[in-house]
């Protein structure tokens, strides 16, 4: 009978096709995989461990924090200081960047940018969530610590990125640069199955996903995307949680776009922690993500942690028809 493959499967197998492989890369992909296992049962089990609700504090960024961002961003942590395999991260709920003690047998080549748990605002209401994580080669081997500088690179130097979406059911994407694979979460054994290989995104699709409460405050080239969109007869589609609203666009087709507003100029979502990861995932399935000034997000230049991006994601043609809008 046969049975499909394990994510840590697919990640061994992987390595065992890079002959120099030191199994570094490897061993960190895998603890993130186990990392999101806990976070998938503490998101599953929020309602029932009194984690629910806001934590009382606002985050580097001046988002309203809520009591499981700041419970998935310590075990993210724990779990990657501990895999003794990563020199350092950089959250979207921290300020700062964390450098971890290096191991003396490896050198911890490796540093990880996350959201912890993306969409948070949707938890209380059991809809999905998800985390989203990218990981870079430092640029500072021959310091001990990780520096500034491993974390200030463009979206273009990751090695691979990923994201776990915490849905229907619990999934697990990612790429290392050859294509993308997602792996759905077998509650019965515990682990995650190789579901959706080589997944590619179609050029078109039937939904245009948006805040569209912020219309008044869109550009007018956005403005005319949407409406290029409406008489299309594309579908509107807006959860508010980007991994899921991506996923689907990865999966079917179409755009998700968060320009500039009033309070967010140069849009709300983050460089490092959503917008690069997510961008290399989509371009490896063949889709397109660029700024609302019409940059390859990741090809953008990044000055600091917390730098935010306009981005407009998904089919490439639709990407390509905001393009020549904007
Ligand atoms: P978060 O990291 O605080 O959860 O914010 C990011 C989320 C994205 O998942 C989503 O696309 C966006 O914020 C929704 O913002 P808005 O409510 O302004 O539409």
């Amino acid at each position: 009978m046969s049975r499909r493959i394990t994510l840590d499967e697919f990640i061994i197998q992987s390595e065992l096709r890079q002959p120099n492989s030191t199994g570094e890369f490897s061993g960190l992909l895998r603890h993130i995989g186990i990392a999101a296992k806990i976070v998938n049962r503490i998101v599953n089990k929020a309602g029932l461990m009194d984690i629910l609700g806001l934590d009382g504090n606002v985050n580097s960024t001046g988002d309203v924090v809520q009591k499981l961002d700041t419970y998935t961003n310590e075990l993210m942590i724990e779990y990657l200081r501990n895999s003794g395999l990563c020199a350092g991260v950089a959250s979207e709920e921290l300020e700062e960047y964390i450098s971890f003690p290096v191991n003396r047998l490896k050198l911890n080549k490796y540093i990880v940018v996350m959201d912890p748990l993306d969409g948070s605002s949707n938890i209380d209401v059991n809809i999905s969530v998800g985390t989203i994580f990218g990981v870079y080669e430092r640029k500072t081997l021959d310091n001990s610590y990780a520096q500034m500088s491993d974390f200030l690179q463009s979206g273009s130097a990751l090695v691979a990125s990923g994201y776990v979406l915490y849905g229907t059911s619990t999934m697990f994407v990612f790429t290392t640069g050859s294509g993308v694979n997602g792996f759905t979460y077998d509650r019965g054994i515990g682990e995650f199955c190789l579901s959706h290989s080589q997944m590619k995104m179609p050029d078109d699709g039937p939904y245009y996903s948006v805040n569209q409460a912020y219309y008044n405050q869109f550009s007018d080239g956005v403005k005319q995307f949407i409406s290029y969109c409406v008489e299309q007869n594309k579908m509107l589609r807006y959860i508010g949680s980007m991994v899921a609203d991506v996923h689907r666009t990865l999966c079917l087709g179409g755009v998700f776009l968060y320009p500039g507003t009033r309070k967010n100029p140069e849009g709300k979502l983050r460089m490092l922690y959503e917008c690069n990861p997510l961008s290399m995932i989509v371009e490896q399935a063949g889709g397109m993500s660029v700024s609302e000034q019409k940059e390859r997000i990741l090809e953008k230049e990044i000055n600091s942690l917390h730098q935010r991006s306009s981005v407009i994601i998904g089919s490439r043609k639709l990407v390509q028809k905001a393009c020549d809008l904007l």
